[in-house]
């Protein structure tokens, strides 16, 4: 099987993404994510999403993580889609509508002139009720500076969907946090039954937050879009950030705000690798 992909990265989140509005998906979807992504065996990618035709909006949307989990959304995923179908013309409006698991969202392309300068998406609402979300055992209730024991460690956790599970935590330096080991605990803590991405979050001022994150089904990451999302919501519900704020990531750097509507607009750049063909040699 020969797939004919691109390569792109926003904030240093990497994508390898596939036109299969005109195919169906790969039956061994998971496994071929998995081979794909790989870094030493494969193209590398943070996570393998597809472009597909939609009933209920322009265009589908899905991801699949690097251990072949598929995600509900992807911040920084949506932004290099949405930046691809508007480069190779699979629609002519710069503002359009795709299908995710978290709903159906907006992006727009953001031009000065005829230059692309950044995409913004409207992310739709945040939930917060822990059944939604899932965070268990606390029914209905938001999960906001709750206590949560992770590897012998107490930690005040906020918890967040935006489409996917987040959870977050402030914390006083980010350089203290061994997201090696704390990351995955989190990630399988009894409290998430659908796991969980995590958000390490100093709070440098009011409308500045930097951000790591160990992402479900992944790893550390650069940056994460629907995290970065959900870390502008759980300092609001803190108290210690005004609900438009730019969010600093290892990879790059993201507005985000959380308007009246009750909307999140996430906006940030998306960048463009390389193309190629996947085409899988025998193994032996
Ligand atoms: C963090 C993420 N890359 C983004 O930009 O929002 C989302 C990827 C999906 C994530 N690993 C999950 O929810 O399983």
């Amino acid at each position: 099987m020969a797939l004919n992909f691109t390569k792109w990265q926003g904030c240093g989140n990497d994508f390898v993404l596939v036109d299969a509005r005109k195919t169906s998906l790969p039956d061994d979807v998971s496994e071929l994510s998995k081979r794909v992504c790989d870094r030493h065996y494969g193209v590398g990618a943070d996570g393998l999403i597809f472009v597909l035709p939609s009933d209920k909006a322009d265009f589908c949307m899905r991801i699949f993580n690097t251990d072949g989990s598929e995600a509900e959304m992807c911040g920084n995923g949506i932004r290099c889609f949405a930046r691809l179908v508007y480069e190779e013309k699979m629609t002519d409006k710069d503002c359009f509508t795709v299908e995710t698991g978290a709903g159906v969202l907006t992006p727009r392309i953001v031009k000065d002139g005829d230059t692309i300068v950044g995409i913004e998406v409207d992310m739709g609402e945040p939930v917060l009720e822990a059944e939604r979300i899932p965070v268990k055992g606390f029914g209905e209730k938001r999960v906001v500076a709750e206590k949560i024991d992770v590897l012998g460690k107490r930690y005040n956790a906020t918890c967040v969907s935006m489409g996917n599970p987040h959870c977050v935590v402030f914390v006083g330096d980010i350089g203290d946090v061994a997201m090696e080991q704390v990351g995955p605990a989190f990630e399988r803590h009894a409290w998430f039954p659908r796991r969980t991405n995590t958000e390490f979050v100093v709070v440098r001022d009011r409308t500045h937050l930097r951000m790591r994150v160990w992402e479900r089904g992944a790893a550390v990451t650069l940056a994460c879009g629907t995290g970065a999302c959900a870390s502008l919501v759980a300092a609001v519900l803190n108290g210690r950030a005004e609900r438009k704020a730019e969010v600093e990531l290892d990879g790059g750097r993201l507005m985000i705000e959380w308007a009246d509507d009750n909307h999140i607009y996430m906006t940030g750049p998306a960048e463009k690798v390389f193309s190629g063909v996947y085409e899988e040699g025998e193994r032996c």
